[in-house]
């Protein structure tokens, strides 16, 4: 007779579509901030095998936190104590508790209903899922020619500069395991925090895979996004971290030197 014992299941697959069951928990981040009416439309997306709603409030001054509570009564209320996109983001990742994370914007412009392929990337080998506008069968109702020039020119420049392949550069709307944010240590406040996230990624050596993500109107309510203002701290970013990686290269070579004896470094 065999002595084999089979080992306890210890997580609970369950079904996310006709063809996939996942066990990872997924947590969804909403950076939200005076959105009560988009709310209605986001959370009706959303699939409902979700492990959990974090929903970082930006001191809204409508009954946004009032809103989310009723549509999602388990709702994990994050109030921002910064301000900034991404000082949200970062405050909203600290709470989750899922071992996926997924950001999703408040103003009704993304599709719940596509979760599913950003974590059937991420169960299937990516540790960066990350949406793309403008990969085949992606989208956007919302850009103007002008954001579409702007992005894809500090698009092309992430990608000569990083060595990525990306076809989308600051868009929302991506998913990831954890433990990438060990590696990507994002300190930054505003929209860039998209383009910080894509380039450290990139230099931290993650999987990356595209998402093909249609971007919808945002419903109700004005734009907190300036092109010109934020399209300038999204290439502060680039170049800060261009430098950055430079240094890093100058004294990993000074290093090699010492180790090999072929140099002095003053
Ligand atoms: N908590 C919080 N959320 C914010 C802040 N700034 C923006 N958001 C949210 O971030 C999401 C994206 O902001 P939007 O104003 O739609 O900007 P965008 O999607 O980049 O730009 P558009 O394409 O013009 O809509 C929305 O859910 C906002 O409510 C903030 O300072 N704090
Ligand atoms: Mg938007």
């Amino acid at each position: 007779m065999s002595s084999f014992v089979r080992p306890a299941i210890t997580s609970q697959y369950r079904a996310i579509s006709t063809h996939l069951a996942i066990a990872p928990p997924v947590s969804v981040v909403i950076p939200a901030m005076n959105e009560a009416e988009n709310l209605p439309y986001v959370f009706k997306t959303l699939p409902d095998w979700i492990h959990e709603v974090v929903l970082v409030d930006g001191n809204s001054t409508d009954n946004t936190v009032e809103v989310a509570r009723e549509l999602w009564p388990d709702v994990v209320v994050v109030p921002q104590r910064g301000k900034g996109k991404g000082d949200a983001l970062i405050a909203g990742f600290e709470a989750c508790t899922g071992d996926i994370i997924v950001m999703v914007d408040a103003d009704g412009s993304a599709d719940g209903q596509e979760i599913v392929s950003y974590v059937s990337a991420l169960v299937s080998g990516a540790d960066f899922a990350k949406g793309s506008r403008f990969a085949n069968s992606g989208g956007t109702d919302d850009m103007t020619p002008i954001r579409k020039l702007g992005n894809w020119a500090l698009c092309t420049v992430v990608n000569k500069k990083f060595g990525a392949r990306y076809t989308d550069l600051c868009y929302g709307y991506n998913a990831f395991w954890r433990h990438c944010l060990d590696q990507i240590d994002l300190d930054c406040t505003g929209f860039e925090v998209e383009t910080l996230m894509n380039i450290r990624v990139v230099k931290a050596g993650l999987k990356v895979q595209e998402i093909p993500s249609h971007e919808y109107l945002r419903i109700h309510g004005a734009s907190n996004l300036r092109a010109v203002r934020d399209g300038l701290r999204v290439l502060k970013v680039i170049l800060k971290e261009r430098s950055t990686r430079r240094a890093q290269r100058r004294r990993r070579t000074q290093a090699t030197m010492l180790n090999t004896g072929r140099g002095e470094v003053s």
